[in-house]
């Protein structure tokens, strides 16, 4: 192939978000689009010390290319391998049909020691030609990029006048006898260069690499005698996203769970028309199916992950699990039902700030150092690199470890089941199963309860939304509380923007949420979402602890009806926004 140069105007807006650039696809599609950013990226890289590609490293760096097969993907692997050639890299390795979930992206990057990667993924929005695509792009700790990079690649952005791509010396497609859809690997030569450079890309196993990770974490074998139990069944929902290329291999081949135990398993281009979003409202069929009232056959414990498979749903038989308790349940049993967190290996916990504080509870009494960092993957990075945390969760529905630098949809299955192995395998008969909702119980009383709700108000007018914000901020600034420490009868002792000083490398963060936290703990958090491609959506986060064990059952929206009330009340919500209910309440 040669490599030429064409020219493409910036385009606006080509700024990542919480986690990476999410448009609709029909912002993808036009032309120059994606060569611009992705040009943007490989002009920023070398100018940033540490990416791989600042002109310090031996040999070519070696990336890999990635998604949750979301409708564009393909189209999309094809124009960014270009790109990927013309900028100096040796090697792309692709996941097989183009298929990547998000953590196993992090896996490969780790195991291989790779310069970094992309995933194309706009992880548990919709997807289809009407809905979403996006960029990520992970560094060589297998992490999102943070905005020493994504600062960078933005400014790049918008002055970005041209790009480089591989061409035949007709301009068409010089890989396009790369079969996607099987493995192999494939070496070019790029004949611009006066000296020839090998361009190879490799199509790897979309799971060889995360599954050897899993099988060094956890004890497969206990997991097997779980499954292998007659009072035990599980039900995985992939929602048609990308774990269904990994749920049969994991769960089915190595753990030995029947296939029934899967479903929407097949990943779809546009998720089968629905929301992958593993939450009470968009994975309402698993819950109805896991409901005794409504299902007899109901299963002891269900999952569901998202698009991209870094999300994940814990539930019961009838009872859900909230991210906060997954975390906090996770951390309490990790030393001794995860092999590896065996002998101390887990010092410290992290929470990002609209996240419950269940875990603190945990941390509290294990002796655990405990972390409150920025709504955002990327924000856990420099802790679990650091090892001053193993085990990280955000109430958005992820979890995880330093066994990767992303949440780990299926990882915090695999938690869940070695949680409920420990509790039964060769302990209790059959027909005594201790089951998910009895593991959480325990834990609300060793622990107490903290009761969490979070109101999201999707695609409001932006500019609505940011007044809410200014109001909320001018409350603050004027300093009299009368009306919260009345409606709630405690006294608030924090109300702030949240502000966040990396410990490690001292970067700052500001702007991340308007929060007013009671003496007792209880919190009122808002903040606008960096993942929405229209419009901007409202989060309303509202906690509540209650330490007596006596009232640790109550139903949580019960609990919690007094402090949303006050929150609408204090924001100004509704008359801003004029919504009178949100889109979604998990
Ligand atoms: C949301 C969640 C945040 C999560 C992010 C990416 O961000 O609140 O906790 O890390 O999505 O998740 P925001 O800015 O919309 O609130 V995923 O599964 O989209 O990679
Ligand atoms: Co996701």
């Amino acid at each position: 192939f040669v490599i030429k140069q064409f020219g493409v105007k910036p385009f606006e807006g080509q700024k990542m978000g919480t986690s990476g650039l999410r448009k609709k696809v029909k912002v993808f599609q036009q032309p120059g689009y994606i060569e611009a950013f992705v040009q943007s990226i490989f002009d920023a890289l070398p100018e940033i010390p540490g990416s791989g590609m600042d002109g310090r490293a031996q040999s070519a760096p070696v990336l890999v290319l990635g998604g949750d097969g979301r409708y564009f993907n393909r189209e999309a692997i094809r124009t960014i391998t270009r790109l990927v050639a013309a900028n100096g890299v040796g090697k792309l390795l692709i996941g097989q049909n183009g298929i990547l979930c998000t953590p196993a992206v992090s896996a490969i990057i780790r195991a291989r020691r790779l310069s970094g990667g992309i995933i194309l993924t706009a992880s548990h929005n919709p997807g289809g030609p009407n809905a979403d695509f996006g960029i990520k792009y992970n560094t060589g700790d297998g992490g999102p990029a943070p905005e020493s990079y994504t600062d960078v690649f933005y400014a790049k952005s918008q002055r970005v006048s041209g790009y480089r791509s591989a061409c035949t010396e007709s301009d068409a497609d010089p890989f396009a006898s790369v079969n996607l859809s099987r493995r192999g690997s494939y070496t070019f030569v790029d004949r611009t260069a006066a000296t020839e450079r090998r361009f190879v890309i490799e199509v790897i196993d979309s799971a060889d690499d995360y599954v050897a990770l899993f099988r060094s974490i956890f004890d497969f074998e206990r997991l097997r005698a779980l499954l292998r139990r007659p009072d035990f069944s599980m039900l995985f929902d992939s929602l048609h996203g990308v774990t269904g290329a990994y749920t049969r291999r994991i769960f089915c081949e190595e753990l030995g769970a029947p296939p029934s135990a899967l479903r929407n398993a097949t990943p779809l281009e546009d998720f089968g028309g629905g929301h992958p979003d593993p939450n009470l409202v968009y994975a309402a069929e698993l819950v109805a199916l896991c409901d005794p009232k409504q299902n007899p056959k109901a299963p002891e414990f269900g999952a569901a992950s998202d698009g991209d498979g870094d999300r994940n749903m814990i539930i019961g038989r009838g009872f859900f699990v909230t991210p906060n308790d997954s975390l906090a349940v996770i951390a309490a049993y990790a030393e001794r039902a995860i092999p590896y967190f065996a002998g101390g290996k887990l010092v410290g916990v992290a929470r990002s700030m609209p996240t419950a504080s269940s875990v603190d509870r945990v941390a509290a009494k294990h002796g655990l150092a405990c972390y409150e960092t920025p709504t955002g993957w990327k924000f856990f990075s420099s802790l679990l690199s650091s090892g001053r945390a193993q085990i990280c969760g955000e109430e958005s529905f992820g979890t995880s470890s330093d066994h990767v630098r992303e949440k780990d949809g299926i990882w915090a299955v695999l938690c869940w089941l070695s949680v409920l192995a420990y509790r039964n395998v060769d302990k209790t008969p059959v027909g005594s199963l201790v089951g998910v909702q009895q593991v959480v119980e325990e834990h609300w009383r060793e622990y107490g309860r903290n009761f969490f709700t979070r109101y999201d108000y999707e695609e409001c007018d932006a500019d609505a939304a940011h007044a809410m914000m200014q109001h909320l901020e001018e409350y603050q600034r004027r300093g009299d509380m009368s009306l919260l420490e009345r409606g709630y009868g405690d006294k608030v002792s924090v109300a702030d923007n949240f502000c966040y000083t990396d410990p490690v490398d001292g970067s700052v963060a500001r702007n991340q949420g308007i929060r007013f936290v009671f003496a007792d703990g209880s919190r009122i958090v808002f903040r606008l979402s960096g993942t929405g491609s229209m419009g901007a959506t409202i989060r309303m986060y509202i906690e509540k602890y209650e330490s007596d064990p006596s009232r640790v059952d109550q139903d949580a929206a019960t609990a919690l009806r007094g402090l949303v009330q006050l929150a609408l009340e204090v924001s100004k919500l509704p008359s801003f926004t004029g919504r009178d209910r949100p889109n979604v309440i998990t």
